[in-house]
């Protein structure tokens, strides 16, 4: 058994004073920096997306931050503009230890978002994190981050369809909770196996 600390999106957008900001989402920083000893593995993820993403409300005229619209992949909440790569928004808490294995990036391709550290939002496209860890005889993963009920759940949820062992540490983590959506995403989770820390 070798076990992975996958750290989601903390970054400086998500954090408050950000352009998407999670409430309390500073909060993880510490908790998240004592956990990285206890694991074989480190790996930060970063959102990242060019200018004028389709996930943004401002590339669609007339749309509100947090209004939904149809893409050809289903429905996708449209956001503020967040973590523009190369941005001060898309760099990690400048308190987070990001001395990790590896940094993976995504939701950078233009016209798909990815919540999901595995797979974008049309749930095929691989973001290539699996091949990195079967490779590495990785089975275990602890998932910690912002934000629980989008980009932490997501990810969560695709590990179990891949087989892993998924734990998330609720104390890590800071939602977004749009419309209930954290008592939901917390309820999915569980029935797909993802079991939660203290
Ligand atoms: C996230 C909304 C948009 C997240 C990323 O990290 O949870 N949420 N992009
Ligand atoms: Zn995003």
């Amino acid at each position: 058994m070798s076990a992975a600390l996958i750290v989601i999106d903390v970054q400086n957008d998500f954090c408050p004073g950000g352009a998407l900001a999670v409430p309390g989402g500073d909060e993880v920083v510490a908790p998240i920096n004592a956990m990285m000893e206890r694991f074989d593995s480190v790996i930060l993820t970063q959102d990242w997306h060019p200018a004028g993403h389709s996930s943004f409300a401002s590339a669609h005229p007339g749309k509100q931050p947090f209004d939904t619209t149809e893409m050809s992949y289903g429905q996708q909440v449209l956001w503020p503009d967040h973590c523009v790569m190369g941005s001060a928004g898309a760099e990690f808490h400048a308190g987070l230890r990001s001395d990790g294995d590896l940094i993976l990036r995504k939701g950078f391709r233009p016209g798909i978002d990815s919540y999901s550290a595995f797979f974008e939002n049309d749930q095929t496209t691989a973001t290539g994190l699996e091949g990195y860890l079967r490779s590495r005889g990785i089975t275990d993963l602890t998932l910690v981050g912002l934000a629980t009920d989008f980009c932490v759940a997501f990810s969560a949820m695709d590990a179990r369809r891949l087989g892993f062992a998924v734990t998330v540490e609720l104390s890590a983590c800071r939602a977004i909770d749009l419309d209930g959506s954290l008592a939901t995403q917390i309820e999915n989770m569980r029935q797909r196996g993802v079991k939660f820390g203290s």
